[in-house]
């Protein structure tokens, strides 16, 4: 069976990180390993106050555990970070446990709608900018990727040729990296993902819901990783990842819940195999 190592927090309330990744690679056929680097309450938006425990010690002593076991990984997922000493530790455990042909996926989770979450510090901005260069896969969304690059955060709708040169300077400043734009706001009633395939920009586009759930890249980046490592090409990844969103956004639009309890992903998870051209 593949695996997949999920480094990211634990927001026990909330639907976001590892209690989402966790979940949605499973679903996918295969398995994951957690690597939890923080214990959280619920995450930090929308919720008044949260109860926070850094888990930053324990992350050398897990991989180097790890290590000993000769763990063997098809990718390894690393998004939100708790702190730049955090990303440094985190960076160093990637190093350790990658192997030859491990997967380097990183999700710069900064912020969304043009704002940064609570206790993102220039700091530690520049630490993410330093994990987003051990990328194989890099998935900001519009919000990161302004950051990322040092561009003045723009709102969209987002045109081509705007799109063109933010992949274009993804690039030059990332070159390691396959970059993939996520959440572009296209137009009132479409949502896509962009990327370059053999120096074009490709630009996949679905519909958009009501709604800002929080996790929702979360849930984006997990099927899109579960899908590259079961074999599918980017662009197969990305449409059955935005399509899933889509779906789940619509389950949960059913279930009037508020947005900060995030997206109602579970009654979708029996499809994700056959969405992904799996058996079973
Ligand atoms: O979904 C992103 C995320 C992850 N982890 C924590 C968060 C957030 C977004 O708010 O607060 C702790």
């Amino acid at each position: 069976m593949k695996r997949i190592i999920a480094m990211n927090d634990i927001s026990c309330l909330g639907r976001c990180s590892l209690t989402v990744i966790l979940p949605i690679i499973s679903a996918s056929g295969i398995e994951c390993t957690i690597l939890p680097t923080a214990l959280l309450s619920n995450h930090t938006g929308g919720f008044e106050g949260y109860t926070f425990r850094d888990l930053t010690e324990e992350i050398p002593a897990i991989a180097e555990q790890w290590v000993r076991l000769h763990l063997n990984s098809d990718a390894i997922y690393c998004g939100y970070l708790a702190s730049p000493a955090q990303a440094k530790t985190v960076r160093n455990a990637v190093k350790e446990l990658k192997q030859n042909g491990t997967l380097i996926f990183v999700d710069p989770v900064m912020g969304d709608h043009g704002k940064l979450y609570k206790n993102f510090t220039p700091e530690l901005i520049g630490a993410m900018e330093e994990m987003a260069m051990d990328a194989d896969i890099l998935v900001p969304n519009m919000t990161e990727a302004h950051q990322l690059l040092h561009w003045e955060y723009r709102e969209g709708p987002y045109h081509r040729e705007y799109l063109a040169k933010m992949l274009k300077e993804f690039e030059k400043k990332y070159p390691h990296a396959r970059t993939v734009l996520t959440g572009v706001d296209i137009s009132d009633t479409k949502i896509g993902c962009a990327f370059l395939k053999e120096e074009k920009e490709e630009i996949f586009v679905h519909r958009k819901l009501s709604g800002e759930y929080h996790g929702t890249g979360d849930i984006f980046a997990s099927v899109l990783l579960a899908g590259i490592v079961n074999g599918l090409s980017l662009e197969k990844a990305v449409k059955v990842a935005g399509e899933f969103v889509a779906d789940c956004i619509e389950a949960t639009i059913q279930e009037e819940n508020e947005e900060k309890y995030g997206i109602a992903f579970e009654s979708c998870l029996d499809t994700l195999k056959e969405r992904m051209g799996l058996r079973g």
